[in-house]
């Protein structure tokens, strides 16, 4: 029997095709160089690999290995302000690490479903 519970329960993995850049890391500044990659929420875990895995899980086979991995833990999610970007639906991340990454996608259900996953991700990890 499928409950409204059942049908409200997000799942702890997520993957898709989204446009990344890191524009600070450690602190600093760095210039901004969008590319669109593939990304897996994964526990309290971000991955993004490069291109878009060719139509195969990169989890399966010998397809790329992740470009670079973002703890949540102690991070936080926001819309990002006009100034940080010309796109729509960018999302703005910034890890305890100092390291703040904008991601965005021009389908704004897809860019939503990763808002809700990414600040449901951090505030169950909050306590961690
Ligand atoms: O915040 P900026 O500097 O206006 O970001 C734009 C630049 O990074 C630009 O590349 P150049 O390094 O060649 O100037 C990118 O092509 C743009 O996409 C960046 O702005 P948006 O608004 O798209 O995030």
């Amino acid at each position: 029997k499928v409950t409204t519970r059942a049908l409200y329960t997000r799942p702890s993995e997520k993957c898709g095709v989204l446009n990344v850049t890191k524009i600070t890391e450690n602190g600093k500044k760095v210039r901004k160089n969008w590319t669109s990659s593939w990304t897996v929420l994964q526990g309290s875990s971000l991955l993004f690999a490069k291109g878009q895995g060719g139509g195969t899980s990169w989890f399966g086979g010998n397809q790329s290995k992740p470009e670079f991995t973002v703890d949540l833990r102690g991070g936080s999610v926001d819309w990002a302000s006009k100034d940080k970007s010309s796109k729509k639906h960018v999302i703005e991340l910034k890890t305890r690490q100092g390291t703040e990454l904008l991601i965005q996608s021009e389908i704004d259900s897809v860019i939503n479903d990763w808002y809700r996953a990414l600040t449901d991700t951090i505030s169950t990890h909050a306590w961690e």
